[in-house]
């Protein structure tokens, strides 16, 4: 999770992970929740108008059979909003994610300097071919 310590909006901020499916069937990660804030919601980055923004992800970040979804800074990611406290490194946050088979995991969070905040909010525009 990105410490909100120096950044210009201490009011949100996300975490990035990778989940692992050991299971046979795909599932989806549904929502999460945390204590330390007021909204929780699980964003995808989208190309709008020519720029990247993020936006919630409709449907939930699906973790494929047998496989991984990478959560990080330019792609999927766990959005915390209205945030009650500054987070700092070091710090642990607990969150605890829901999935589509009914489970849910509790996680200890830690929160670390991310050196990739201005990519995140602001992404250098990357050449993309046209379909
Ligand atoms: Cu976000």
């Amino acid at each position: 999770m990105r410490a909100t310590a120096g950044a210009k909006d201490t009011s949100m901020t996300a975490a990035f992970m990778s989940l692992t499916n050991p299971g046979s069937a795909s599932i989806k990660l549904t929502s999460a929740t945390s204590p330390v804030a007021g909204i929780v919601q699980l964003h995808e980055m989208a190309m709008k108008d020519g720029k990247m923004v993020m936006q919630e992800k409709a449907g939930g970040i699906t973790v494929p059979a047998g496989s991984h979804a990478h959560l990080a800074p330019s792609g999927d990611h766990v959005m915390l909003m209205g945030l009650k406290q500054g987070l700092k490194p070091g710090d642990e946050v607990p969150l605890t994610l829901k999935f589509s088979d009914g489970s849910s995991h509790d996680l200890t969070v830690p929160v670390k300097a991310f050196t990739e905040e201005e990519e995140h909010y602001h992404p250098t525009p990357t050449p993309t071919s046209t379909p």
